[in-house]
């Protein structure tokens, strides 16, 4: 196994303060620090075909503490004991085992988000498996059907558990190498720390549950605030973006470059598109194709959040000022997508997932999905199980009958957004999580491959942990 460092530019984690001052009462001043970086487990490029292998992995999770830039430490919840956790690498056609044991001081799973594992690896609690209690060890092991970006995180008290620091990437590599000069990762979070710069452990307030859930008061890209990458004018880097967040929405403005996007929620789209206001919900991944123009030769751009009216700086790209060289091509792989449902079609609406709140639960607010809010811990009692057929496609409409933001993540399959508010949209690629804005209805299409009960639930982690969760029955 080798090690690498992801942020090869800058190894040593500063952060350097504090970037959000938009919750009155929350500010807090501390400037830290969090994790190593570290990925282990990274899996050598060997560049050509070659036999499938088991890439084996362990993975722990458990408190511990990372180093603040002021000297003192933050306590967080942690994959070996870093933020974010390893980034798990394989290509294509591997199988990825991973031997996870549970050292938190609550039960805890592990769910692949975006990946179409067997049912059995899904990791939702009372449904898929039981929970990893304290002190167990559990084996995922699965075959990844398709190549991307994806991610992994608990799917027990996820508010706190994610919230805390535990969330890792996995990267599905081609078949074959992509020409990039560099393949980056961007996985952003925000966390919300009291006065002490502890992650404050007030979880799921009353005021998390009547607005878009948690949303901190430092954002972190990588674990650190706002971190500098280097690149080269004329170079083709891959930028992948994640949002780990529990409730935050990022759209990233890329000021003078111009990327493309060149994969959605894992997936390559059918044509690129620009990055431009794309809306990255908690859950979504894009992957961005950026080529540094020779006129940005020595400059710096700033990377920074539109979403809400006051610009937050996520990260800084550096361009050095050497002479531009000239980019490779790259042209999205044909043949690498998974069975897609139709765009458009006759297909009658078989589903409406309507998403509202009403009093009551144990936070005194419920969200729920048909006026049924899912028991948080135990994901099988309390639901509806919905039918949808195997290997065809079914329409699916989440109706939010609310103010609030709801990015909607089903487990186990994709799907392509066909309307909004009954207007056509014609997205060139598929999604796994869809923002759905206050008051609107999203219809979507999706062709369920994986046969099981598979979760729909809201991405606020809040809100789900409030109930809106609910069960798809593909058979
Ligand atoms: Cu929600």
């Amino acid at each position: 196994m080798e090690t690498i460092m992801l942020t090869r530019h800058d190894p040593t984690p500063m952060f350097a303060g504090n970037t959000l001052r938009s919750l009155p009462g929350r500010r807090s001043s501390v400037h830290l620090a969090i994790a190593t970086l570290i990925a282990v487990g990274f899996t050598s490029f060997t560049g050509c075909a070659r036999r499938p292998e088991v890439k084996s992995f362990e993975i722990i999770a458990a408190p511990t503490t990372v180093p603040l830039s002021s000297g003192r430490t933050i306590q967080v919840w942690a994959y070996n004991g870093q933020v974010p956790g390893p980034t798990l690498r394989i290509r294509l056609g591997d199988t990825l085992r991973v031997t996870f044991t549970n050292r938190l001081p609550q039960p805890t799973t592990i769910h692949w988000h975006g990946v179409r594992v067997p049912n059995a690896m899904d990791g939702v609690p009372g449904v898929t498996q039981r929970p990893v209690e304290p002190g167990q060890t559990f084996v995922y092991e699965f075959t990844p059907k398709d190549a991307g970006t994806f991610w992994f995180h608990p799917h027990v008290r996820a508010s706190e558990q994610v919230e805390r620091g535990l969330y890792g990437v996995l990267i599905v590599d081609d078949p074959e190498p992509q020409p990039f000069a560099r393949d980056e990762l961007w996985v952003i979070d925000d966390l919300l720390l009291d006065p002490s710069g502890e992650i404050a452990p007030e979880f799921n307030t009353r005021h998390d549950l009547a607005h878009d859930g948690r949303w901190g008061n430092f954002v972190v890209v990588n674990g650190r605030s706002r971190p500098e990458l280097r690149a080269a004018p004329g170079e083709r880097l891959r930028l992948r973006l994640l949002n780990v967040a529990n409730g935050r929405i990022f759209v990233p403005d890329f000021g003078a470059l111009q990327p493309q996007i060149i994969a959605v929620d894992g997936l390559y789209v059918t044509a690129p598109v620009d990055a431009r206001g794309f809306e990255l919900a908690p859950g979504n991944r894009v992957d961005l194709d950026l080529v540094v123009p020779a006129a940005l030769a020595g400059s710096r751009v700033s990377v920074v959040d539109r979403f809400t009216r006051q610009a937050i700086g996520l990260a800084d790209i550096l361009v050095s000022p050497d002479a531009a060289t000239d980019p490779p091509r790259f042209s999205i792989p044909v043949g690498s997508r998974m069975p897609d449902a139709p765009s458009t079609g006759s297909a009658p609406p078989s589903l409406d997932l309507r998403l509202n709140a009403e009093p009551g639960g144990p936070f005194g607010i419920a969200w729920t999905i048909n006026g049924t809010a899912m028991n948080p811990l135990d994901h099988a009692s309390g639901s509806e199980h919905y039918a949808l057929p195997l290997n065809e496609p079914s329409r699916v409409r989440f109706v939010n009958e609310s103010y609030r933001l709801h990015p909607m993540h089903l487990h186990g399959m994709f799907f392509r957004v066909v309307s909004r508010n009954g207007r056509p949209i014609d997205e060139p690629f598929t999604r796994d999580t869809v923002l759905v804005h206050p008051k609107e209805t999203v219809e979507v299409v999706t062709l369920p491959t994986e046969p099981g009960l598979w979760m729909a639930h809201c991405h606020v982690l809040e809100h789900a942990e409030a109930g809106m969760m609910t069960l798809l029955d593909v058979h």
